[in-house]
């Protein structure tokens, strides 16, 4: 009787050990079937990303692989407004007529979730970061000033954070728009400053309409922006909190911090 117990006891600890050396064992399995641990760089949902860090010519190129590159427009040149960016380097926005369309993208389009990110420095509370859509009420998905502090119109509606931003240091801001069948601005619409999100100072209701970008117009950046703009991202899908601090952080080259449960 006592070697029975003893037996089924040892079977019991042998097959503790064995699911715990499976267990322990298994992340490391899984991890050695990828190349390289995804990163908000390598990330295959980053849709567009420009780095600015160009120093002659018209173009930028599009560090996403999804060859989006941009065309500097209006007497904006790399040769002429390349200056020391937030990462490396980046252009010097005029607040006139300057500003880079990245030719033939037309953005996360329809009431798809987003997340764009930027990093800005400014002396002046207008212009847009990035905008895209059509000339239509919920139509336009723009990122730029208004009323003299950064946020999220969609032509009809409005949405913007507290702090103002215009005081010449930089600043990561990102916008996110969640996954929602017909996402608004109330309640599907998510600003950050600084890697943290931002405490809103207003949001216009009256004509609200749901976010559903059209397809018209080209992806453009810095459209009547006065400043620097720089590490420009669009990425197909929402980043979570840690994720937008991660870019803050300059930390987008290392692994994804894991989702929270
Ligand atoms: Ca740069």
């Amino acid at each position: 009787m006592a070697k029975k117990l003893l037996r089924s006891s040892l079977l019991v600890l042998l097959t503790t050990l064995f699911v715990g050396v499976v267990t322990l064992t298994q992340p490391k399995v899984v991890a050695a079937g990828k190349d390289a641990p995804k990163t908000l760089d390598t990330d295959s949902r980053l849709a567009g990303w420009w780095k600015l860090d160009e120093t002659s010519g018209k173009t930028a190129v599009d560090s996403s692989g999804h060859k989006r590159k941009g065309a500097l427009k209006e007497g904006l040149s790399f040769d002429k407004d390349s200056v020391a960016g937030r990462i490396g380097k980046t252009l010097k926005f005029d607040g006139k007529d300057g500003y880079i369309e990245i030719t033939g993208y037309k953005g996360v389009t329809g009431t798809k979730p987003r997340t764009v990110t930027a990093w800005i420095k400014t002396t002046t509370s207008r212009g847009e970061v990035i905008s895209w859509g059509a000339d239509d009420f919920g139509k336009m998905f723009t990122f730029r000033f208004h009323r003299g502090r950064l946020g999220i119109l969609p032509n009809g509606g409005y949405y913007y954070m507290n702090d103002p931003i215009h005081d010449d240091q930089w600043h990561h801001v990102a916008a996110v728009i969640k996954d929602a069948e017909l996402p608004n601005l109330h309640d599907d619409a998510v600003l950050y400053k600084d890697g943290v999100i931002a405490e809103i100072h207003d949001i216009g209701l009256l004509d609200l309409w749901p976010i559903d970008t059209g397809s018209d117009l080209d992806v453009t950046i810095g459209d009547g922006f006065k400043g620097l703009i720089d590490d420009v991202r669009i990425y197909d899908r929402v980043l979570s909190d840690e994720e937008v601090m991660a870019l803050f952080k300059l930390q987008s080259d290392r692994p994804l911090p894991k989702p929270k449960k």
